[in-house]
């Protein structure tokens, strides 16, 4: 018998994840489908695009938007486009999950308070990284000062990193969510190509290998991508704005750049559970964070 025939009715809808960098939304997303969908790494303005998470339940189906971090001081138009991404999307969702950072509160969350008011739209306050919390007396008090900046009882207490307390996530968003038949199939767990999933892999390599600026400095292109069978044969094409990044992407003896390719490699075989060839060309091309077309090759569209 299909699954939905025990449910009276099913529910579907999307759920937008809101906050600024840093505080967890990517590693909420993987953990919930259960599967590595989105780069995340300590630096903050890691995800660049929105990417839906899906996730399928018996009765219904959530579909999750991780979107790049809400902020306020980068000068870029890729951070103005990143912007822009984010908060069209808070109207296109059926309720929000605004996430905080138990062990930080920013201006940027400040900025991600007022635009979530702004929004006007239903959300549930979730509460990251509760398990850096050494002094567990903290809580209460921090949730009660979050009732009142956000004017809502709605704050579930989680751990992203360690799964903890995820299935109130759930439980909080689903009632939110209208009644409607499911949106995607049952067994797919993001919108976003594998070519894409892949150049995020390198990226997030890159984000936890480089400092500074050079990180940001980078974007992934997928140039080939050959299925033979027993093993894959991907070709990326790692793009810097300088000659300087270029050297040091590619670093002493191109010690660096086989590091990078070397942990990328292993994920990309864990996602496509074949043998993967995997070849990382560098190459300059000046000021691509401010230019539309090659924004425009990577996917952010203004
Ligand atoms: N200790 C702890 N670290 C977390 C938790 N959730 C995320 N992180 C870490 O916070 C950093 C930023 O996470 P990420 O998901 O990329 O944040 P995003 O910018 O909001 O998408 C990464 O280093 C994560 O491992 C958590 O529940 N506990
Ligand atoms: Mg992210």
């Amino acid at each position: 018998m299909d699954d939905k025939e025990t449910c009276k009715t099913t529910r579907s809808g999307f759920v937008a994840l809101v906050g600024r960098p840093n505080v967890g939304k990517s590693t909420l997303l993987n953990a919930l489908v259960g599967q590595k969908i989105a780069a995340t790494t300590p630096k903050p303005q890691t995800t660049r695009h929105r990417i839906l998470g899906i996730v399928t339940l018996e009765c219904a189906q959530i579909i999750f938007i991780d979107l790049p971090g809400l902020h306020t001081r980068q000068p870029h138009l890729i951070n103005r486009a990143m912007n822009t991404v984010a908060i069209g999307s808070m109207q296109d969702a059926d309720v929000l999950a605004v996430m905080v950072d138990a062990s930080r509160w920013t201006p940027d969350d400040e900025f991600v308070l007022e635009q979530v008011a702004a929004a006007n739209r239903p959300f549930v306050l979730l509460l990251n990284k509760i398990d850096q919390m050494k002094d567990k007396k903290r809580l209460l008090p921090l949730i009660a000062d979050l009732r009142e900046r956000f004017g809502t009882d709605e704050i579930v207490p989680i751990s992203a990193l360690r799964s903890e307390n995820l299935q109130a996530v759930v439980d909080a968003l689903l009632r939110y969510l209208p009644e409607g038949p499911f949106l995607f199939p049952e067994d797919e767990v993001t919108d976003r190509s594998l070519k894409f999933i892949i150049s995020e892999l390198i990226r997030e390599k890159i984000f936890l290998l480089t400092n500074r600026e050079v990180p940001y400095s980078t974007a992934v292109h997928i140039e080939a991508f050959e299925d033979q069978g027993k093993l894959v044969r991907i070709d990326a094409l790692i793009w810097v704005e300088r000659p300087s990044h270029k050297k040091i992407i590619i670093g002493r003896k191109g010690q660096l750049i086989k590091e990078i390719g070397m942990r990328a490699r292993k994920e990309i075989e864990e996602l496509l559970g074949k043998k993967v060839h995997l070849q990382l060309w560098v190459k300059v091309r000046k000021d691509w964070q401010d230019d539309v077309r090659s924004l425009k090759d990577i996917g952010i569209e203004q």
